[in-house]
């Protein structure tokens, strides 16, 4: 089996959902993932365990989504100089809006990249891994070049609508 570049870590098994696009959009360019639950607060001792592992096998950006308190992301960047994309769940009464938050409040000194609130946010996530990825990888930059024409080809098929 290839070795996966890219780590999509998420804090509960119902955030699965929500970060499915990031799953679809490293698939379509042919970017070997792994999946994992494991959370910051729930399973720490396995979080890190695994984050230590990771690049071992081969992963260089890691995507972590949470929702909540949403330390996911920060606990990941804490044990890694690896890229940490954080995507914010959707769930319970606010909505993400407190994972957004949490996630993009990181204090001076451990980034966190943080991108939209749920499946937006989960999609834009692969895709900045496969820019990042790209940057050493010309074959993944023409991938991810191809696709945004993909993308402005389909809109400008559908633009006029009257
Ligand atoms: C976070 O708490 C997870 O990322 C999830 O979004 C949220 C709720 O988890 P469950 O109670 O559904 O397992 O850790």
């Amino acid at each position: 089996m290839s070795r996966p570049l890219v780590s999509i870590l998420m804090g509960s098994k119902s955030d699965l959902e929500v970060m499915q696009p990031a799953r679809d959009a490293l698939t379509e360019m042919g970017v070997v993932h792994e999946v994992r639950v494991l959370s910051a607060h729930r399973t720490p001792d396995a979080l890190f365990e695994y984050v230590a592992a990771a690049p071992g096998r081969g992963v260089e950006v890691f995507i972590a989504g949470a929702g909540g308190a949403a330390h996911l992301p920060g606990v990941v960047a804490a044990k890694t100089i690896l890229p940490v994309l954080g995507v914010p769940i959707p769930s319970g009464h606010l909505l993400g809006l407190d994972a957004l938050l949490a996630i993009v409040q990181m204090p001076k000194g451990i980034p966190v990249a943080t991108f939209a609130v749920g499946k937006a946010g989960a999609g834009n996530a692969a895709l900045f891994a496969v820019a990042i990825l790209g940057g050493r990888r010309p074959d993944l930059a023409e991938k991810l070049a191809a696709w945004r024409k993909a993308q402005a080809t389909k809109l400008l098929a559908d633009s006029v609508i009257e």
